[in-house]
């Protein structure tokens, strides 16, 4: 198995996912101009990260990595059994995920993306910040009383919130205002697993551990 990253990314979910299942597995990151490649564009036609080989298997997209994981790894849990009501759950929380809060914060990375108002990147990020803050208060009320995102064990899901929370540590209204999200990240930033990915990496965990 290898993944396809880039530190930081939203691949940093898969990562985890891999880390937590514990079987052999290789990682290659990424720059910007490795994503754009002619050759890694025949993995990943959207030249983004994350994209999975397993075999005969090319994945791309995050969701597709994360289900695959957990499906062929049942013995692990990092996510509920198909047919079970908190697979649904997982599913409502891993589409959430990958198609409400990620592309929200597409305008604040990329906002040349989103305006072709050379002196209006501010205004796009602007609101992405407002979309942000949107889903991650719908996010934090789901959380309020509950352990982790699905059920009441860990799962792919936090590791996929992990990396999106991480980003929003920066921004003019940090994670540290929600309060579950912080409590769920601080957990993870804990757990050896993911202290080794960020190794891996090359970056450190966002909130600090001794406060
Ligand atoms: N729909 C894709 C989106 C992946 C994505 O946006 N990845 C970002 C990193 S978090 C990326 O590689 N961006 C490079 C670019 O947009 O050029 C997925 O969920 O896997």
């Amino acid at each position: 198995m290898k993944l396809y990253s880039a530190p930081g990314t939203c691949a940093t979910a898969m990562h985890i996912a891999l880390e937590w299942i514990g079987k052999p597995y290789e990682v290659e990151h990424l720059d910007y101009a490795g994503m754009k490649s002619p050759e890694y564009l025949k993995l990943n036609p959207s030249g983004v990260v994350p994209t999975i080989v397993d075999g005969d298997l090319i994945l791309p997209e995050g969701m597709a990595i994360l289900l695959y994981l957990v499906d062929q790894n049942p013995d692990v849990e990092i996510g509920p059994a198909f047919g079970t009501a908190e697979r649904n759950e997982l599913h409502r929380w891993l589409v959430y995920l990958s198609g409400t809060l990620h592309p929200y914060f597409w305008p604040h990375f990329t906002p040349m993306r989103f305006t072709t108002d050379e002196d209006g990147h501010a205004a796009v990020q602007a609101a992405s910040h407002v979309l942000v803050d949107k889903a991650l208060t719908q996010i934090d009320t789901h959380l309020e009383g509950r352990e982790w995102m699905v059920g009441n064990a860990k799962s792919v899901a936090d590791a996929f919130l992990y990396p999106m929370a991480n980003w929003a540590y920066d921004l003019e209204k940090p994670t540290t205002k929600y309060k579950n999200i912080d409590r769920i990240i601080r957990k993870l930033a804990a757990d050896p697993a993911v202290q080794k990915v960020h190794k891996a990496q090359g970056t450190s965990a966002r909130v600090d551990l001794t406060a």
